[in-house]
């Protein structure tokens, strides 16, 4: 196993708000990011690289070795699974809910209900504890349109706000999970480069702590 520490980082929102963070924990790309094209990226530490990828890649980069640590929503680690990682720490950052979500006033549908997500993992497990019957139906975006074309009796999605979903006539109904994005590690490297891993881990801990300490004033 090689010396070197390779950290999957999501792409998209969750990027934004994780820079800062790994900043704080001493560790900082040498080139922005956000105005490349590559994927892999060297740091100011000689031994620590990042990729930037899907942020639903995530978990299995960092599952299957190929990074040794992750970062990603636990959304998207709820729908992967986690077998081979090790989740340990929250980082508190791109805050959410993963909701069910109606049409405004529309009494759920009693029999089978038609549910419209790219979180097919979640919902049918979600759906199957409630002991209700549920058709799950796999769409990779705009959850939001499948009521209103009438695809599908309910969504499951992430809501922050809830303005998507206001702004399409629906509302929040049930919460399936809070989310908050996750440090992963891989379990293979948490034994072989632990040496390497646990200082990294602990500054992001303070990193994560300091800003709790920020937001509380
Ligand atoms: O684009 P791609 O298909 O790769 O994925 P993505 O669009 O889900 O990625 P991205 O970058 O938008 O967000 C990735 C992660 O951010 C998610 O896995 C969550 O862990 C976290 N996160 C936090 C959110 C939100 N907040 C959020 N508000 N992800 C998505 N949203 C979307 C949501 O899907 C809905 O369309 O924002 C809308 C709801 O926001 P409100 O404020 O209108 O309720
Ligand atoms: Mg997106």
């Amino acid at each position: 196993m090689s010396k070197q520490l390779i950290v999957a980082l999501s792409k998209g929102r969750i990027l934004e708000e994780t820079l800062p963070l790994l900043a704080d924990a001493g560790v900082e790309p040498v080139e922005d990011l956000g105005k490349s094209r590559k994927l892999l990226f060297d740091t100011n530490l000689p031994d620590v690289k990042l990729v930037v990828i899907r942020a639903t890649d995530v978990p299995t980069y960092v599952q299957l070795g190929a990074a040794d640590l992750g970062i990603a929503g636990k959304d998207v680690l709820l729908e992967h699974g986690a077998a081979g990682l090790y989740e340990p720490l929250d980082l508190e950052i791109a805050r959410c809910k993963l909701m069910t979500a109606g049409i405004t006033g529309a009494e759920p549908a009693s029999a089978r209900r038609r549910v419209a997500t790219k979180f097919v993992n979640i919902a049918r497990r979600w759906y199957a504890e409630q002991g209700i019957q549920a058709e799950v139906i796999k769409l990779y975006g705009a959850m939001e349109l499948a009521p209103l074309m009438n695809l599908a009796d309910e969504i499951v999605d992430i809501v922050d706000t809830g303005n998507t979903l206001r702004a399409n006539g629906m509302e929040p109904r049930e919460l399936i999970a809070p989310v908050t994005t996750r440090l992963v590690v891989n379990k293979a490297s948490m034994t072989m480069k632990h040496a390497r891993i646990k200082p990294l881990l602990e500054r992001l801990k303070q990193a994560v702590a300091a800003r709790r300490e920020d937001v509380a004033g």
